[in-house]
């Protein structure tokens, strides 16, 4: 069945997808949104796990492209819980009447690049064939849960929920025997729920993670007069920082050069104030190891503080990884929970976890016995929603195959061979290293931008260079060769799905840098860009040449440490 010609098909109604659509809306476009859920919202319709709540602050993680909207809605807490945030989405969903082009329950299997049409054929699950000239994945970054499975997983008669995919109608523990697998963000935030209502809960934890406290609560008076009296100049204010959203950084201090009380009173005021507050304090901390240990033991002593037992405390400190280079997780109370009575902690490093069994789990020395089990298990993170669709660009290629070395993407926003295919927040673009709030509205006007460039200068096809996206590739690995981050076993790196290539995947430079860079593309005429109608080339640039000097607000040894390791990681793969 094949369905009227599209401007522009968007994949997923999260807050990428409903902000495409509005944008898209202004110039007038055709534009339909193809969403699989049954509701707007993205990762806060499907993540409704008991304690889910955002980690940036609320006042940050608003839209800021309308005034109106940003005044009229009113957060409750610092960190706003999931039914909030998805209340908010629904309110951006009706006030602007989105919802009448958006198709749910219904999902993209197949998108192939029809070139004499200069446009997509996509298919959806129900059969229907939609050609459309743009198509925008919209999909999210943390959006498919990965494929783990446990032994005899099939044979466990209690009811076993994802956090990822948690029932609409909520889930009552009062009086079970629960247990939890994974301690990533997901379930350090539902731990301490659950462990109100169970019975009894079973953490079972195969590595620790670095948690800071929320401090969640009402957003004071005060902060939200000064937000109200104005919001442009607030969001304007986080857009322009590296990690897109406001974090008091302390740019210029050197843990290693910086006297021991001195560091403490500073850390100290950080964890008082809570949240990603904590990892701005030093500039060496993403950097230097010696810098690193210093914030890493602070926490590890905030650790042993509130948990009682020394063991568990030792348990639950991190070890194998600096702090920062998987995400932090920001709690509320996770640490004190292991104080109850009802709860404790198995390290499947020294007990592993064998199979589940018809009544619960088997580890190597113990058997547990639960009612329910949660699979707090993460994501294929910022590849996995686009690769599970089959996508097929000018040469016939698929994006997989494209990116079996790991994701390649010019500014993480479109890949050469795959024209007119954006990318929202994809890998090689800043997305899950800031506010997500913050990169999306920078990349969806951005698309808005190259469409309507696009339309008045009549061309049909715009197509990143292999060229520009080599080179921005490299740019990217060797920023990100710069930090600990590739020295971590995380999902940043794709290290969590077994045999997933690894490569770490977003912008290390920060959205502020990224922003300059991507502005600096489209004044100069949009470099590393081919633009195309039909057989005629309108525009050819395949070069990338604003790439950014070195930091240089870095201190010299520093930079000489930096650039030591983009120097060894070069030659490690071959690129010197
Ligand atoms: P994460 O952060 O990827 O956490 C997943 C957790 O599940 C992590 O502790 C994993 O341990 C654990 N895991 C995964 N597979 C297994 C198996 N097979 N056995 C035992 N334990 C396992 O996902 P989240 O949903 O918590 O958070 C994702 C992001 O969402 C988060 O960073 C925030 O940005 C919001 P591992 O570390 O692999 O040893």
């Amino acid at each position: 069945m094949m369905a009227d010609r599209l401007d522009v098909l968007i994949v997923g109604a999260g807050f990428s997808g409903m902000y495409m659509l509005l944008k898209c809306r202004e110039q007038g476009l055709k534009v339909r949104v193809i969403e699989a859920g049954s509701g707007v919202g993205g990762t806060w319709y499907w993540n409704r796990y008991p304690g889910a709540r955002v980690d940036i602050q609320s006042l940050d993680y608003s839209f800021g492209f309308d005034e109106n909207l940003e005044k009229e809605w009113r957060w409750s807490e610092r960190y706003a819980p999931q039914p909030e945030l998805l209340a908010y989405a629904n309110h951006v969903a009706d006030r602007f009447d989105l919802k009448k082009d958006i198709s749910f329950h219904t999902k993209v299997t197949a998108a192939h690049w029809d070139a004499a049409a200069d446009a997509w054929n996509v298919t959806l699950d129900n059969g229907e064939v939609i050609p459309a000239r743009f198509v925008v994945m919209a999909t999210g970054c943390l959006s498919v849960p990965t494929d783990v499975s446990f032994p005899g997983i099939e044979d466990y008669k209690g009811t076993i929920y994802r956090t990822s995919k948690w029932p609409h109608g909520g889930v009552d523990f009062s009086g079970q025997r629960v247990g939890i697998i994974g301690t990533g963000s997901s379930a350090i935030q539902s731990i301490p729920i659950i462990a109100e209502s169970a019975a009894h809960l079973t953490v079972f934890q195969r590595t620790p993670n670095y948690s800071t406290p929320a401090h969640n609560g009402p957003i004071p008076e005060d902060d939200y007069k000064e937000w109200l009296a104005d919001p442009r100049a607030f969001g304007a204010r986080s857009r322009a920082t590296s990690g897109g959203f406001w974090n008091d950084a302390s740019a210029d201090a050197l843990a290693t050069q910086t006297a021991p009380d001195d560091i403490k009173a500073e850390l100290e005021r950080r964890w008082a104030w809570g949240g990603f507050r904590i990892l701005s304090g030093y500039v060496d901390q993403a950097i230097d190891p010696a810098a690193n240990k210093i914030i890493a033991d602070f926490i590890a002593g905030k650790i042993r503080e509130q948990v009682k037992d020394p063991k568990v405390a030792d348990l639950l400190t991190p070890k194998d990884h600096p702090f920062g280079t998987k995400r932090p997780c920001v709690d509320t109370g996770y640490y004190a929970t292991y104080n109850r009575d009802n709860v404790e902690l198995i390290d499947l490093r020294a007990d592993p976890l064998e199979r589940f069994t018809a009544t619960g789990i088997k580890t190597k020395d113990h058997s547990f016995d639960f009612d329910a089990v949660v699979l707090a298990t993460g994501f294929d993170a910022m590849t996995g929603a686009i690769e599970r669709i089959d996508i097929r660009g000018v040469n016939g290629e698929t994006i997989k195959e494209h990116w079996a070395a790991g994701p390649e993407t010019y500014l993480g926003l479109m890949v050469a061979g795959f024209p007119n295919l954006f990318l929202i927040t994809g890998p090689g673009s800043p997305s899950v290293l800031t506010n997500m709030i913050n990169s999306i509205e920078q990349h969806v006007d951005y698309v808005a931008r190259i469409i309507a460039h696009l339309n008045a200068s009549q061309a049909g096809r715009i197509e990143a260079s292999r060229e520009a996206e080599q080179t921005w590739t490299d740019h990217c690995d060797q920023m990100a060769a710069m930090t600990l981050f590739t020295q971590t076993n995380s999902w940043y790196m794709g290290a969590n799905v077994p045999g997933k290539p690894r490569r770490f995947m977003a912008y290390t430079g920060g959205l502020d840098v990224y922003t300059n860079i991507c502005n600096t593309v489209a004044d100069k005429g949009w470099e590393g860009f081919v633009i195309a109608r039909g057989d005629q080339v309108l525009h050819e640039s395949r070069k990338f040449d604003s790439l950014p000097p070195p930091p240089e607000n870095m201190a010299p040894h520093l930079l000489d440490m930096a650039m030591g390791r983009v120097a060894a990681w070069m030659q490690e793969h071959g690129r010197v």
